[in-house]
């Protein structure tokens, strides 16, 4: 598979590891990168110090290229900007935000900066600002969740911008990176494909419920603080939209979900955790290394980008 992407990155196959918040650490990171796609560290809501040592975990562990996530609602966002921009990572990912007044800062550093844009006016004012390439995210992927769906953002996307657009958000096989090339992207991202992979220490509870997740396992809430999240359909899922719709006062709804990521990714919690996964948790059945994941969707979706011509004679 021939991508710009590729050529733009140093890597081998168009295929991003999503920057999940207490998920994506060195180990993943390094583990995707030393399988050809990019690896990507997410900083979530921790501090810089956190996102050196993992920088450090995945440079220890290969010399591929790698990313960094930086999820813009962090209260460490502001240094962890700075540390990534001393470390010179190869590649800046972002979320959940405008990363407007960062942008000088990395691309002084020589950083590629790929922005997630949940919008058409996002990715036209990111590419002023001089991103290397934009991820269209649409909905049905797991955590923060914007309005539109990929089927449809990915080619509005693509419309109003000429750099690279890479599809997330419901792409979990070669069926979906077959499809996200057609729509007009040049690579992928995922994100709940990875949390099966060897490699991704999450709680076991965790990781079972991911692949024994069926087609209605996920739900949004938090629309009503403005900050919807896609997660698996548990107790926890189920008692906050109870609270949301039940009139729960903001500050109290605010607390209900303080350290509910920790509380399912590190103990497994059922009952306080708040499980991030996207729709595709439903097509994810088995755990695999990293590399093999990332091999096996270019793979698949190589012979249905060679037979396409089937429909068109
Ligand atoms: O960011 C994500 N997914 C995430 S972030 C996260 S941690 C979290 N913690 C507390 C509250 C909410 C989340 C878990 N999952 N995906 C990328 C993404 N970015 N989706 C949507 C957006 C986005 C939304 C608005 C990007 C830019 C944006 O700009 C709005 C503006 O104008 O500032």
């Amino acid at each position: 598979m021939q991508s710009v992407l590729c050529e733009m990155l140093g890597i081998r196959y168009p295929v991003f590891q999503g920057g999940m918040a207490w998920v994506a650490d060195g180990k993943l990171a390094a583990a995707v990168s030393e399988g050809g796609g990019l690896g990507i560290i997410g900083a979530g809501n921790a501090p810089a110090s956190y996102v050196r040592e993992q920088i450090r975990v995945v440079r220890s562990q290969t010399d591929k290229p790698f990313g960094v996530n930086i999820m813009l609602l962090s209260p460490f966002a502001d240094e962890v900007a700075q540390t990534v921009a001393e470390e010179k990572v190869a590649v800046v990912t972002t979320g959940a935000g405008n990363p407007s007044r960062y942008m000088d800062l990395w691309k002084s550093a020589g950083i590629k900066v790929i922005p997630v844009v949940p919008s058409v006016a996002m990715a036209k004012l990111m590419t002023r600002l001089g991103a290397s390439a934009v991820i269209a995210e649409g909905g049905e992927s797991g955590g923060h969740v914007g309005e539109l769906t990929t089927m449809v953002l990915v080619p509005l996307i693509c419309d109003a911008t000429d750099l690279p657009v890479i599809a997330a958000g419901g792409i979990a096989d070669g069926r979906g990176v077959a499809a996200a090339m057609m729509l007009g992207a040049c690579g992928v991202q995922m994100g709940t494909r990875f949390l099966s992979a060897a490699e991704c220490g999450i709680h076991p509870v965790y990781k079972e419920k991911i692949l024994k997740a069926g087609d209605l396992c996920t739900m949004v809430t938090g629309k009503r603080l403005g900050h919807p999240v896609r997660s698996l359909r548990t107790a926890f899922a189920r008692d906050y939209s109870r609270a949301e719709y039940g009139g729960m006062p903001d500050d109290e709804l605010e607390a209900l979900g303080v350290g509910a990521l920790r509380k399912a990714v590190q103990e497994g919690d059922l009952q306080k955790g708040c499980f991030l996964s996207g729709q595709v948790a439903a097509m994810v059945h088995q755990e695999q290394p990293a590399a093999e994941i990332v091999r096996s969707v270019i793979e698949e979706a190589e012979p249905l980008l060679l037979g396409a011509s089937k429909w068109v004679r």
